[in-house]
C-alpha cells in the first residue's frame, strides 16, 4: 500500500469506497515515528436533514447504518451518540457469540449472525478476533438437561451445531473443570456448540464505524438526542443537544435507555432496565479454549487471547439504572466460579464493571416499524444484544429500505405482545435470571 510523505497511510479507501487495509511496514513507521495516526472515521458537522437518523453509536446502531449504505446504497444517514461510540452495552458485554437458542425463530436468527460474524474480518477489512473456541452450558440437575435435549433438538432442525455430550467428553475439553460425582452440584452433562466462541467487541465497533463512514454515513459522537419531532402520526425528525435535525426516518438502537427514546415518540415499550455485572482477572498461560457457562451457578466464563479470564452472571435482581459494580456480586461470583474450577482460587480479579440491560417479558428483542409512522426500533436485547449486532444491522436495514420487516424478524414485532405471540426464550439465557 502506498505511504504518502508524511509517512501516513495514504487513504482509507479505494476509489470504490472499498476499506484498504494497512501494511505491515506503515504500521511500523507509525509505531516509530511521531505521525499522527489517522483517524478510523470523520467528524463532521451535524446537517440539516438526513434521510435517516439512527439513536445509538452501539454494535446495533453502527452495524444498521453499514448495511443501509453497503446493501441499499441509503448513505444520507446519521449516527448519534450520546457518549462514544462502543460505550454502552456494545463495549461492556462479554462478547460471546453462539446461535443454540431454543425457538425456531431465535435460533435462525442468532445462526445468521454467527454467520456473518464468520466473514465479518474480510467484509470489513478489519480483523475482529472472531475465535469459535466452542461454546459450552453446563446441566447440573435433569430438569436443565432436559432444556439442554430440547434445545439441541431445536439447533439440529435448524442445521446449528449442537448436542448434548456427557461428564466425560465435558472433562476433555475443560480438563480443569471438577465433574466428580461428589462436586456441590454435580455436572450431569452439557449442551456443546462448536462454532460459538468469543470475538473482540471494541474491534467490531470500530470495524463497523470504519465500514459506514467510508460509505459516506455520519457519526456524531457526544450528540444527545433529548426530544423526537411527530407530527400527524409521522415522525420528522429529533431535538438535540447540538440543533434540531429533520429526517422521516428515525430508529432507536439504543440499549439501557431504550424506553426513554421510545417514549420520546409517544411509544411505550414493555421493558424494563436492569444491571448486569461482569469481572476480568489478570491474565495467565492459556488454558480454558472453550466458553464454559452454568446456569444454575449464575456464571460464565472464557479466557480472552491476553491471557484474562472474563466473568459474568445473571442481571442484577432489581431494576435500575445504575451501572456501579457490587462486593455482592464479586463474592458470589468467586464462590460459584470455584465450585466449577477450584485450581483457579489464587486468581486475582482485576476489574468489574455493569451495563445495561433491556428485559422484555419474553426475552426476546422488539425489532421493527412502530404506531409511529418512520420511527423504528432495534431495542429490549436483555442479555443477548452483542452476539445479534449484525444480523440485526442487516435486518433493520432491509426493513428501513422496503418499509416492511424481513422474515427473519417477523416473530419479533410490537405487535406480538397485544397479540399474544411471544417467542418465550428464557430456557435459552446464559444464565438464570
Ligand atoms: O446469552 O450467551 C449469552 C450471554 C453471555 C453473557 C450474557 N449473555
Amino acid at each position: 500500500m502506498a505511504i504518502s510523505s508524511n509517512g501516513h497511510a495514504a487513504s482509507r479507501t479505494n476509489g470504490n469506497g472499498k476499506l484498504r487495509g494497512y501494511s505491515a511496514w506503515s504500521l511500523f513507521q507509525h509505531g516509530v515515528s511521531d505521525a499522527q495516526w489517522p483517524r478510523a472515521w470523520r467528524g463532521h458537522d451535524l446537517a440539516d436533514t438526513y434521510d435517516v437518523i439512527i439513536i445509538g453509536g452501539g454494535v446495533h446502531g453502527l452495524a444498521t447504518a453499514y448495511y443501509l449504505a453497503v446493501n441499499h446504497g441509503i448513505t444520507n444517514v446519521a449516527v448519534l451518540e450520546k457518549s462514544y461510540i462502543g460505550g454502552g452495552g456494545s463495549g461492556r458485554n462479554t462478547a460471546i457469540l453462539r446461535s443454540n437458542y431454543l425457538t425456531p425463530e431465535g435460533v435462525r436468527f442468532y445462526d445468521r449472525s454467527v454467520k456473518l460474524y464468520e466473514h465479518l474480518a474480510a467484509d470489513l477489512n478489519f480483523n475482529v478476533m472472531f475465535s469459535q473456541r466452542g461454546h459450552m452450558t453446563l446441566a447440573h440437575n435433569d430438569s436443565s438437561l432436559r432444556t439442554m435435549r430440547w434445545r439441541a433438538e431445536v439447533n439440529k432442525l435448524q442445521d446449528v451445531d449442537s448436542d448434548v455430550i456427557d461428564p466425560g467428553e465435558v472433562k476433555k475439553l475443560v480438563p480443569h473443570m471438577d465433574v466428580s460425582p461428589y462436586a456441590r452440584y454435580p455436572i450431569l452433562g452439557a449442551l456443546y456448540h462448536p462454532p460459538g466462541g468469543i470475538v473482540r467487541h471494541d474491534a467490531v465497533v470500530w470495524g463497523y464505524a470504519r465500514g459506514a463512514d467510508a460509505h459516506g454515513v455520519h457519526i456524531h459522537q457526544k450528540t444527545t438526542v433529548t426530544g423526537i419531532d411527530v407530527d400527524a402520526g409521522k415522525v420528522t425528525g429529533v431535538q438535540t443537544d447540538q440543533g434540531r435535525v429533520s429526517a422521516p426516518v428515525v430508529v432507536n438502537c439504543t440499549a439501557g435507555w431504550s424506553t426513554l427514546i421510545s417514549d420520546m415518540a409517544g411509544v411505550e415499550m414493555p421493558v424494563q432496565t436492569f444491571p448486569l455485572q461482569a469481572a476480568v482477572t489478570e491474565p495467565v498461560k492459556p488454558f480454558l479454549d472453550t466458553v464454559v457457562v452454568s446456569g444454575t451457578l449464575h456464571v460464565y466464563v472464557s479466557q480472552t487471547d491476553r491471557g484474562e479470564l472474563v466473568f459474568g452472571a445473571s442481571v442484577d435482581p432489581f431494576a435500575s439504572y445504575s451501572i456501579r459494580g457490587s462486593l455482592e456480586f464479586t463474592e458470589g461470583l468467586g464462590g460459584h466460579v470455584l465450585e466449577l474450577m477450584p485450581a483457579l482460587s489464587k486468581m486475582r480479579l482485576l476489574r468489574q464493571w455493569a451495563g445495561l440491560c433491556d428485559m422484555t417479558p419474553d426475552y426476546s428483542p422488539i425489532m421493527g416499524p412502530t404506531g409511529v409512522e418512520g420511527f423504528y426500533v432495534d431495542v429490549g436485547w436483555g442479555t443477548y444484544g452483542f452476539k445479534a449486532g449484525p444480523v440485526s444491522g442487516e435486518a433493520m436495514a432491509d426493513c428501513i429500505a422496503h418499509g416492511r420487516p424481513p422474515e427473519i424478524i417477523s416473530a419479533f414485532g410490537i405487535e406480538r405482545f397485544a397479540a399474544g405471540r411471544l417467542v418465550g426464550e428464557k430456557g435459552a439465557a446464559a444464565v438464570g435470571h
